[in-house]
Parts: C-alpha cells; sequence; structure tokens
C-alpha cells in the first residue's frame, strides 16, 4: 500500500505541547515506516479545550480510526479527548521535568471504567504506532503481512545479536 498526500488520514497524533513532538516523533515513524496516513497536531487540554474537544468530536465524521494522544505532567489530553469520541485513544505518556512521567503515567493510564484509553509505557510512543497499526491490521490482510515481516525481523535481529555475543 502507498501512502500519498492524497490519502485520508487514519490516524491523528495529537500532544499536548511543541516540547512533545522528540517523543511523539517516534509514533509517526512507525506510521511513515508502515505508510499509514496520519495527521498530527499541537492541543492542549488546557491551553486550547475547545480546540481540543471540536476535534475530537469530529474525529469520527472525519474519517480517522485511532487516535494517538500524547502528554506530560498534569496528561488529560487522552483522557478527555477519550471522553469527546468512541474511537479508540492510545496515550502515550510524556517524561516531564520534574517527576520522569510518572505523574504523565498515573494521569494517563487511571481512567475511570467507561472510558478507556490504552496507555503506552512512559516515554513509548514507537508502541503507539505499532499498537495503531495492528490494530488498523485487523480488517487489513497486507498490513497483517507486513506486522509479520517486522516481527521476524526483530526476531532475527534478536538472533544475530546473539550470534555476535558468542564470538
Ligand atoms: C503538557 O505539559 C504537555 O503535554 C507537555 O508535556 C507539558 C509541558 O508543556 P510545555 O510547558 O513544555 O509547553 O500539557
Amino acid at each position: 500500500m502507498k501512502k500519498s498526500k492524497t490519502q485520508k488520514p487514519l490516524v491523528a497524533v495529537i500532544m499536548g505541547s511543541q516540547s512533545d513532538w522528540p517523543t511523539m516523533k517516534e509514533a509517526c515513524d512507525v506510521l511513515d515506516a508502515f505508510k499509514i496516513p496520519y495527521e498530527k497536531q499541537i492541543l492542549s487540554a488546557h491551553r486550547t479545550p475547545d480546540e481540543m474537544r471540536a476535534f475530537a468530536i469530529s474525529a469520527r465524521t472525519n474519517g480517522l480510526k485511532i487516535i494517538i494522544a500524547g502528554a506530560g505532567g498534569a496528561a488529560h489530553l487522552p483522557g478527555m479527548t477519550a471522553a469527546y469520541t468512541t474511537l479508540p485513544v492510545i496515550g502515550v505518556p510524556v517524561v516531564s521535568k520534574t517527576l520522569q512521567g510518572i505523574d504523565s503515567l498515573y494521569s494517563i493510564v487511571q481512567m475511570p471504567k467507561g472510558i478507556p484509553v490504552a496507555t503506552v509505557a512512559i516515554g513509548n510512543a514507537s508502541n503507539a504506532g505499532l499498537l495503531a497499526v495492528q490494530m488498523l491490521s485487523i480488517n487489513d490482510e497486507d498490513l497483517a503481512g507486513r506486522i509479520e515481516t517486522f516481527r521476524q525481523r526483530q526476531s532475527q535481529d534478536v538472533k544475530e545479536s546473539n550470534k555476535l555475543l558468542k564470538k
């Protein structure tokens, strides 16, 4: 599957601040590697709450399938976005300056029953990208095959590392 600029985004990568971009870029890198059309933008639950709400409310009708949301500190963006849409939201706790992302993790992972956010490890936006790709592969055999190839290469890399270790 070729990604072209005219393809409608299936995934949205949103983040609370420009300072989250170095982390969230890793999710975009995975989506690029699997040629998934996506959009990205800064949306803050605190600094731009109206824009965040408008985005989340219209996400499904805009053709999006999955939202990856990253934030740090009082990381309310993934949970608030999830409150306004029934699309799956994957939360990325971004490392924070004072509490190293423990605050971000707790803010994102401790959602109340009824409004889930699938939370990845602190700073692991790459896994958020992969999880999104795997969700999309539910209805896409070609994509499922490419994930299988990725997994095989990953296993092969471990085997190669072992060979080097034993030399
Ligand atoms: C959160 O506050 C953002 O997601 C970011 O991780 C954190 C710090 O934001 P900046 O002060 O760097 O803009 O809303």
